[in-house]
């Protein structure tokens, strides 16, 4: 068989990435570099950043083509331009260990336990207090997704039957809008951490655990989605949680009934009614509009994949809550590319959100 030095530098590659993802001996696991891989990256994607995709703007949420990360934001250790591990723990923990450097690569464990802003009261003795997502995505020129970016992209995976899959059939994807379900990634929990990506947009069910059983032949653990402009974008939905650049007052966020009561209080609810007569949805978006959610007009419940919402309806507190993105490893079946969980601080101070809560920047393309 003959093998290109294109070919052998990917079997090289693949075999690093999984000792990576495997070794337990160093504290911190440092990815090789590939230089085939590197140069195929930037003469594909030459108007973005390395790593990064361009999303086709929507004037629905008034956004122009950006360049978003493919990956959740990894820590590149060492420098090398690849995302790098620890040894221990089911993420990259920011709080334990501040990342130098922000990058958007296959390899690594997503960045979490990180604030979404800079704290107001930062104590001066702690660096660790310093870096935000905010902040590490404009230090690198960029910044932060914003919701209107998130959903620009989330209606485009929505709107391509290439990404409603059969849940049934094994690699059953292009069913018609709306029949199915739209993958909600990794999200079910095993295996209990999160995962670095595959360099192979093809390996979508990549070390999910349900190659065989539950990605191909259900359809709803698969990591990666397709833009209409043929691009892949990774874990988008699902692996950890995605902050977006949007902070509301708590009064003002959406209410939830069922067909008997009106909720007060924390939970999850559908954006539409089902045919469950108890199960909560949304009434009232607060400050919100239905598009900053959802595809409004659609009537989609989470049956088809796209997930629910987490709120406190009608709450009794003020203050703020931040917006965060389609769910983590953790989510199970309320996983989905609409999934928003609204959370109280402290968002902007000691950096943690919470271990599986990461973040992904954006940027203007550059001409
Ligand atoms: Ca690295
Ligand atoms: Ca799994
Ligand atoms: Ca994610």
């Amino acid at each position: 068989m003959l093998i290109t030095v294109g070919e052998l530098g990917y079997l090289v590659y693949f075999k690093t990435q999984n000792r990576d993802y495997r070794e337990k001996a160093d504290e911190i696991l440092i990815s090789e570099p590939n230089p085939s891989f590197i140069k195929k990256e930037e003469s594909k994607a030459a108007k973005c950043p390395a790593g990064f995709i361009l999303v086709p703007g929507d004037s629905s949420y008034k956004t122009v083509d950006f360049c978003v990360m493919k990956y959740e934001a990894k820590c590149d250790f060492n420098g090398d331009g690849f995302g790098d591990s620890p040894s221990k723990g089911e993420s990259w923990n920011n709080l334990k260990k501040p990342c130098p450097k922000i990058v958007s690569s296959a390899e690594g464990l997503p960045i979490t336990n990180i604030s979404l802003t800079d704290s107001i009261s930062k104590l001066k003795n702690d660096e660790s207090t310093e870096a935000s997502a905010k902040k590490y995505c404009e230090g690198s020129g960029w910044h932060l997704l914003t919701n209107d970016e998130y959903m620009t992209i989330a209606k485009n995976i929505v709107e391509s039957d290439k990404n409603w899959c059969n849940p049934q059939v094994p690699d059953k994807c292009g069913l018609e809008i709306g029949k199915g379900v739209v993958p909600s990634g990794h999200s079910n929990d095993k295996p209990d951490k999160a995962l670095p990506a595959s360099i192979d947009d093809n390996d979508s069910c990549y070390l999910t655990g349900d190659a065989t059983d539950g990605c191909r032949s259900n359809g709803a653990q698969k990591r990666t989605f397709v833009l209409k402009n043929n691009e892949i974008i990774w874990d988008i939905v699902g692996n950890v949680w995605e902050m977006v650049d949007l902070v509301i007052n708590v009064e003002n966020q959406p209410s939830a009934k069922n067909a008997f009561e009106l909720r007060t209080g924390w939970g999850w609810s559908e954006f539409y009614p089902t045919d469950d007569p108890n199960e909560w949805f949304l009434f009232d978006y607060g400050s919100l509009k239905p598009s900053d959610l959802t595809v409004s007009g659609t009537n989609w419940t989470s049956a088809l994949g796209i997930g629910k919402i987490s709120h406190n309806s009608r709450p009794n507190v003020t203050g703020k809550v931040a917006l965060i993105r389609g769910g983590s490893w953790t989510s199970i079946s309320n996983a989905g590319i609409f999934t928003t969980a609204l959370i109280m601080g402290p968002y902007d101070n000691l950096l943690n959100i919470n271990n599986t809560t990461g973040f992904r920047c954006a940027v203007k393309p550059s001409i």
